[in-house]
């Protein structure tokens, strides 16, 4: 076994129950080597922050974790088949999980990696604009491959969108919005947005890269104004949440289509039914956001009844 793998199984088996005791014994069974082995591993995961408390002649207990994602303890907990299955990478600092995991994906073919970074130096957000990623909040890329037209991308960015603002109403029981095409808004304020990239050929996709941020415990004054965070005591449990989330629903996407998840997206929608204001391709147009459609694609009213489909945009609510 590589460290990587001990680590891995003794964090896997405390994670479980953290309020348990587990005895020399036990652990040096579970894992096959020696108690004195057992002790190296369990100094070296107190370096990495873990607090283990030693019970003199009972065993060991985890009393806390550190604020920090390692790909073992990410590995551990993680309950994903496909998100990961190709690798967990955990990094103190990177321009943009993006940009790694686009590397990756561009020399690793179908390894569903995924990629996480404690702070982002050089963030992305669409069309070329900053994702503001200072430390401790949540930066994650992972590959996805999926086996679908072009044109239904929008519905994979709307399904990531939809399993975030879900996942941040069940842990944090916040009612969560909506903001086609890509941001997920808690008191109408942005807490989150998914940047997808794509790597395809006119016949097929050959990657999705699904990056997602999120402010988490992140001071206010170290964001745009108009952004929420969310204050979170252990980040590990939170993205085991999450990516359970979307996979389940990125499944659901794959087997029975666009329309349950639509349903779900429209009624999370925070434009559906209002005047808007849309910046696409440099192109302005304004209308009714009338519904979204089976590929994911925003169905704008624009006068006399006439509905224009858009793929992608900026859309800003006007207030008449
Ligand atoms: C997005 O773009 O909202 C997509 C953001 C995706 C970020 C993730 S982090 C992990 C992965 N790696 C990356 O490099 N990126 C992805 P867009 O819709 O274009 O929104 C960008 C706009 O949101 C900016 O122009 C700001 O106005 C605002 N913004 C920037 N940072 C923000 C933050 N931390 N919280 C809320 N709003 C922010």
């Amino acid at each position: 076994m590589t460290v990587f793998e001990i680590k891995r199984k003794i964090i896997g088996l405390f994670y479980e129950d953290r309020k348990k005791i587990i005895s020399g014994g036990q652990l040096s069974l579970e894992l096959g080597f020696s108690r004195a082995s057992m002790w190296k591993y369990i100094n070296s995961l107190r370096k990495d922050g873990y607090v283990i408390e030693a019970f003199p002649g009972c065993g060991y207990r985890l009393k806390s974790v550190p604020d920090k994602f390692y790909a073992y303890s990410v590995a551990a907990v993680l309950n994903t088949k496909i998100i990961g299955s190709g690798g967990i990478y955990c990094y103190d600092s990177v321009t943009s999980t993006n940009g790694i995991a686009y590397k990756m994906a561009e020399e690793f073919s179908n390894e569903w990696r995924l990629v996480i970074a404690e702070e982002q130096t050089a963030g992305k957000g669409r069309m070329n604009r900053k994702w503001v990623s200072p430390k401790g909040g949540l930066y994650l890329s992972f590959v996805l491959y999926p086996d679908i037209e072009i044109d239904k991308i929008p519905s994979i960015t709307l399904t990531i969108g939809v399993s975030v603002a879900e996942t941040i109403s069940m842990v944090f029981g916040l009612k969560t919005k909506i903001k086609w095409p890509n941001d997920v808004f808690v008191n109408d304020k942005k807490v989150s947005g998914i940047l997808t990239e794509i790597k395809a050929q006119p016949d097929r996709v050959d990657f999705l890269i699904i990056g997602i941020g999120i402010n988490v415990n992140t001071p206010y004054e170290k964001l745009p104004s108009g952004s929420a965070s969310l204050r979170i005591a252990n980040r590990l449990d939170f993205l085991k949440v999450l990516l359970k989330k979307i996979e389940d629903n990125y499944l659901c996407l794959k087997t029975e289509g666009f329309r349950s998840l639509r349903e779900k997206c429209k009624s999370m929608s925070m434009i559906l039914g209002k005047r808007v204001q849309i910046v696409s391709h440099n192109r302005i147009m304004s209308g009714v956001a009338k519904d979204i459609d089976e590929t994911g694609a925003l169905m704008l009213e624009t006068g006399g009844g006439k509905l224009t489909k858009i793929f992608s945009g900026d859309v800003s609510v006007r207030k008449i």
